[in-house]
């Protein structure tokens, strides 16, 4: 078998004045490059998408399939390993660290429940067994619960009390197959958890089967021992119109609504944070506050479509602000970077899906650093800590004090405060010169 990426040879780092006729070297990521005592690689931790690099066929809503793989329709189990040969040999050519899927990416879908689970199992084994022989490691695993008309009114959420059982088998496979692998966390993705209508929608029955559902799930970690995070996604509407897990203070309230806040986190993904009219860093700023910070999926959308168009990230300011509030929060301990990024459907060819996570990989690399410079330099910090400095020595509002306690001191004082300036267009100067 001749690999689809025969011509393409691995991706190496060469400093931005070297030769780069093909434009496949990376300017900006060194996997080695020492950052703040940490290399590039363990700072950003790489993942690829198996779902739109080789699931993907280019289709819109408005026309089928323009890409053409060896392994489609991959429909076999024959081929699905044809893909599997594939997306490894991809994963090495861009030496990522981890990769991601879905049940349904690896494995064709099987005549009954029983034998898509021996279907995933053989394909574990197989992929096993090249992550074990230099592959790269499962960042995350997940089970797509959202394309089968199954799933049409809801997986964990559906009036089907059947469609519930169905996905506690599904997911409990693929928990199963993500624990084995060594998967770094699960994530659930509540793609056709919401509804379109309220006029045929319980919707506190809905979200009730969706707290028991999760609550099972975190058993289950539990149980088998699964040391990985239990992440979910959050995303305002697509395919559903409205979706439970709109955004990352939705997510909290629901957690909290079912005492789970402390046993799952979130994997934030760019687009959705733009669809639910929020900027990236503002979900992660929100996600690092509540405690609720896991990992992301940095593909962006298109800022006029309002669809979510899944695209490879290009815009390094973006990409610096993002991973500010990363290293706010610490930095990644099981998440990681994640492209759930897809192709253009004019972008036919191998080198295609190589250009794009080279693209990505370097315009994360580049705000990364800049986010660390700004950091290690208290670029904003220290401005923002000086805007709130007389909370410093704001004895008369210690916790504790009342209200009238409080009114008291602003009386007495017969205070007058006057406006200053938030400095926004300076501050933006000062991020420029990083980025
Ligand atoms: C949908 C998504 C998903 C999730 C993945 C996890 C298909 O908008 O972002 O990608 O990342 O499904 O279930
Ligand atoms: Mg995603």
């Amino acid at each position: 078998m001749t690999s689809y990426f025969a011509d393409i040879s691995p991706v190496s780092y060469a400093p931005t004045d070297a030769p780069d006729a093909d434009g496949l070297s990376f300017r900006h990521y060194d996997p080695s490059e020492v950052v703040g005592g940490k290399s590039m690689q363990d700072h950003l931790r790489f993942a690829v998408c198996y779902w739109h690099n080789f699931v993907g066929d280019g289709s819109d809503p408005f026309g089928g399939q323009t890409f053409d793989r060896p392994w489609f329709p991959a429909d076999t189990m024959d081929l699905a390993k044809r893909k599997a040969d594939d997306a490894f040999e991809m994963f090495r050519i861009l030496g990522v660290p981890f990769w991601c899927f879905h049940d349904h990416d690896i494995r064709p879908e099987g005549a009954s429940l029983r034998e898509s689970h021996d279907r995933l199992n053989e394909m574990a084994d197989y992929v096993g067994e090249k992550m074990e022989n230099g592959g790269p490691k499962l960042l995350w695993g997940t089970a797509n619960m959202f394309s089968n008309p199954r799933y049409m009114s809801g997986a964990a959420t559906n009036p089907n009390p059947d469609v519930f059982a169905y996905c506690a088998s599904t997911v409990k496979s693929c928990m199963d197959v993500t624990h084995r692998l060594g998967g770094e966390n699960y994530v659930l993705w509540g793609g056709r958890e919401g509804y379109e209508t309220l006029l045929n929608t319980d919707l506190n029955r809905e979200q009730q089967q969706a707290g028991r559902f999760l609550q099972m799930v975190v058993d289950y970690k539990h149980k088998i021992g699964f040391k990985g995070a239990i992440l979910i996604e959050p995303k305002p509407q697509e395919p559903m119109k409205h979706q439970y897990d709109y955004d990352v203070a939705t997510v909290y309230g629901f957690l909290k609504r079912f005492g789970l806040e402390d046993e799952v986190q979130v994997n934030v993904e760019q687009g959705h944070a733009i669809l639910a009219g929020h900027s990236f860093e503002h979900e992660l700023a929100m996600a690092r506050t509540l405690g609720l910070f896991g990992s992301i999926d940095m593909n962006r959308n298109d800022y006029q479509s309002g669809w979510d168009t899944d695209q490879f990230p290009n815009n390094a300011p973006e990409a610096a602000l993002a991973y500010y509030e990363v290293l706010k929060a610490g930095g990644f301990t099981k998440g990681g970077t994640n492209f759930d990024a897809k192709l253009r459907r004019q972008s036919l060819d191998p080198i295609d899906l190589i250009a794009s996570h080279v693209g990505g990989m370097d315009v994360c690399a580049r705000g990364f650093k800049a986010a660390h410079a700004m950091l290690a330099d208290g670029a904003l910090e220290g401005p923002r800590d000086a805007r709130y400095a007389s909370w410093n020595s704001a004895d008369h509002l210690t916790t504790g004090k009342t209200l009238e306690d409080v009114a008291a001191f602003a009386e007495k004082h017969n205070l007058d405060p006057q406006p200053t300036s938030g400095r926004q267009e300076i501050l933006e100067n000062i991020v420029n010169r990083y980025v």
